[in-house]
């Protein structure tokens, strides 16, 4: 396996000493020793990958140097416009060093999400004519980063070093800020669905706020007609809750998003606020302050006022909550309020280590779903 400070030198000492990107779970270890070794303002964990990219534009701009943008397979779709239309070699050609964690990869066991992404992860490099690597725990890290960072330098481009699952070394976050709130994402995720009423509908984000729903229903003895799982698309989740709401303006409709994901594309949160007819909508921010579903990295979720944001986007309801009564009370208040509401739940990071995952197909929660629309 490769050891993530032996890779960390391996690019320090070749120049690079800007990093950026949006964690994944395949690459923790590696952003978690990035977390704790660069200093704070060299490292940026960004809103998406695209802004990561753009940073790595600007950085080169600036200092003449190649910069790290790390990220999961699924975050790639983000970057895409930012590579091909500044970064590529036909418009300005910005080398940047691309580390992409292969989730999905044909042939290994994957969540349904990944699937198609890891089946066409290395098509879509070769289409956008990227360079690249795959690396596994076998690679020797200094050949690797010598051809990598040559080609992009000569070629003046990006180069990728596409990476296989259990490529790096356990390396565990030291820098690890814990907060002390009476309930954690499971906690207030039970807390939500036990208020719900029974046409009540449920998108959920991606990532662990979805396992917990559907876990939820298993324990309740109830079927996943009420919840869509949002297994992918981090940050159109509320979107994904618009778009229902649009056309059941009879029901109410809530969205439990997270705070990594709200952040990943918050221009929503102005449309949403925006749409006057609605008076079903119901977005609910579970805050940890991080991306908790793939390592625990911070968000800067703690460090903004949500719901102050989410009033100047037009919510005609805005609130926080961390206490069990009290989150209780603004929950049936979000409940009885006919507008856009939002309610920010903080809460403390981690999940259970048995927490399972859905046992039913994106197809069959969709079929259920639609279903219990009707
Ligand atoms: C576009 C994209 N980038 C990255 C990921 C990997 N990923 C899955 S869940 C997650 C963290 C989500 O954080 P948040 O919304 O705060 O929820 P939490 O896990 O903290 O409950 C990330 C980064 C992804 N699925 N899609």
């Amino acid at each position: 396996m490769i050891n993530t400070s032996k890779f960390y030198t391996g690019l320090t000492s070749r120049g690079i000493s800007f990093f950026t990107g949006v964690p994944d779970s395949l690459l923790k270890d590696i952003c978690a020793y990035i977390s704790d070794n660069v200093p704070e303002e060299r490292h940026i964990i960004s809103a998406n990958e695209g802004a990561s990219i753009g940073l790595a534009v600007g950085n080169y701009l600036a200092s003449g140097n190649l910069s790290l943008v790390y990220m999961q397979n699924s975050g790639f779709g983000n970057t895409v416009n930012p590579l091909l239309s500044i970064a590529d070699d036909d418009v300005y050609g910005i080398p940047m060093l691309l580390l992409i964690g292969w989730r999905g990869e044909p042939g290994i066991k994957d969540e349904p999400q990944h699937v198609k992404q890891g089946k066409v992860s290395e098509e879509l490099l070769i289409a956008m004519k990227i360079p690249y690597q795959i690396i596994d725990a076998n690679s020797d890290i200094d050949v690797v980063l010598d051809e990598a960072i040559n080609t992009a330098m000569s070629e003046m481009k990006p180069y990728a070093l596409l990476v296989r699952k259990n490529t790096f070394e356990k390396y565990k976050l030291q820098n690890d800020q814990a907060s002390s709130f009476p309930l954690d994402r499971e906690g207030a995720v039970k807390l939500i669905i036990d208020q719900l009423n029974e046409k009540d509908i449920v998108v959920s984000t991606t990532g662990k706020t979805s396992r917990e729903v559907f876990e939820y229903r298993e324990e309740l003895n109830q079927s996943h007609e009420k919840d869509f799982l949002t297994v992918g698309a981090m940050g159109h989740t509320s979107s994904i809750a618009m778009g229902v709401a649009i056309e059941k303006k009879d029901r109410n409709v809530f969205c439990l998003d997270g705070d990594g994901s709200v952040l990943m594309h918050m221009g929503s949160l102005a449309i949403n606020g925006l749409r006057k007819d609605l008076q079903n909508f119901k977005h609910i921010v579970i805050n940890n302050g991080a991306h908790d579903s793939v390592g625990g990295q911070p968000t800067v979720g703690f460090e903004i006022d949500f719901p102050k944001i989410a009033e100047s986007c037009g919510y005609t309801l805005a609130d926080t909550a961390s206490e069990v009564d009290e989150i209780i009370v603004k929950l049936n208040k979000m409940i009885n309020h006919k507008g856009r509401a939002f309610l920010e739940l903080k809460v403390n990071k981690g999940a259970r280590e048995n927490l399972g995952r859905p046992t039913t197909t994106p197809k069959e929660n969709k079929k259920a779903f639609k279903q219990f629309l009707k």
